[in-house]
């Protein structure tokens, strides 16, 4: 029986990608990096910035060291925050209240489990804080997906046992991650047939079979 879901941020509750993809692509052509692209991108999804700026870097050819690193993803977070300013609730995806809604309704609890450290920010922003009851992050974790720390911590916080809890997700590495804690998974979003979750689904969310789901 599943009582808790938690919800990947980026890409299945709001479209931040877009945002993400601009802010590494305008770092990329800064470092001469004039071909990184959309396929890159893809690459980037659930995982954390220090990774994500790894696969910009990969397509040069020049070495850096670790406190250019540093420096190299902070102008991208700075980058990133700055497009941030402009996100309202029009960036939340088709049917993503609703569906908080009729679990809220239901009596499951809701969590976020994300690897931004901008999550605060795009809950508030978005104006989809009211609708959570919990938030795991990028500021409460140490390792990132698909290490399951992200989802043990949001199962902690909403006070459920991981094998209750359902992972929504638009990300392979956030699947594995929703396996290797023991939780359900539901893959979302373009790449939703190549995940590997329990569950899948292109359509809107409150179409999903939720009753099915919810049994477990
Ligand atoms: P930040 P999610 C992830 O969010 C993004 O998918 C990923 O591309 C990004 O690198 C990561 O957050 C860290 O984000 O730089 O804002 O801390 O999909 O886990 O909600
Ligand atoms: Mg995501």
């Amino acid at each position: 029986m599943i009582k808790g879901v938690i919800f990947d941020l980026d890409g299945v509750l709001v479209s931040t990608d877009e945002m993400h993809f601009a802010a590494w692509k305008l770092l990329a052509e800064e470092l001469g990096i004039t071909n990184f692209t959309k396929e890159d991108n893809k690459l980037q999804k659930g995982v954390s910035r220090m990774e994500s700026l790894e696969v910009v870097l990969r397509k040069s050819d020049k070495l850096y060291s670790e406190a250019e690193k540093l420096a190299f993803a902070m102008r991208k977070n700075n980058y990133y925050i700055e497009l941030l300013q402009d996100l309202t609730p029009d960036a939340v995806l088709a049917d993503v209240i609703e569906t908080l809604e009729m679990l809220r309704n239901r009596g499951i609890a809701i969590a976020v489990g994300s690897a931004s450290k901008n999550t605060p920010m795009i809950l508030e922003k978005t104006g989809l804080k009211p609708y959570i009851d919990q938030v795991s992050c990028g500021l409460d974790t140490t390792k990132s997906k698909p290490d399951p720390e992200v989802f043990i911590i949001a199962a902690e916080k909403i006070n459920l046992p991981n094998e209750e809890c359902l992972v929504v997700e638009d990300s392979a590495a956030g699947i594995v991650a929703a396996k290797a804690a023991h939780m359900k998974s539901l893959g979302v979003g373009p790449e939703y047939k190549q995940l590997g979750a329990d569950y899948e689904s292109l359509t809107l969310l409150s179409e999903v079979d939720w009753d099915k789901i919810l049994q477990g």
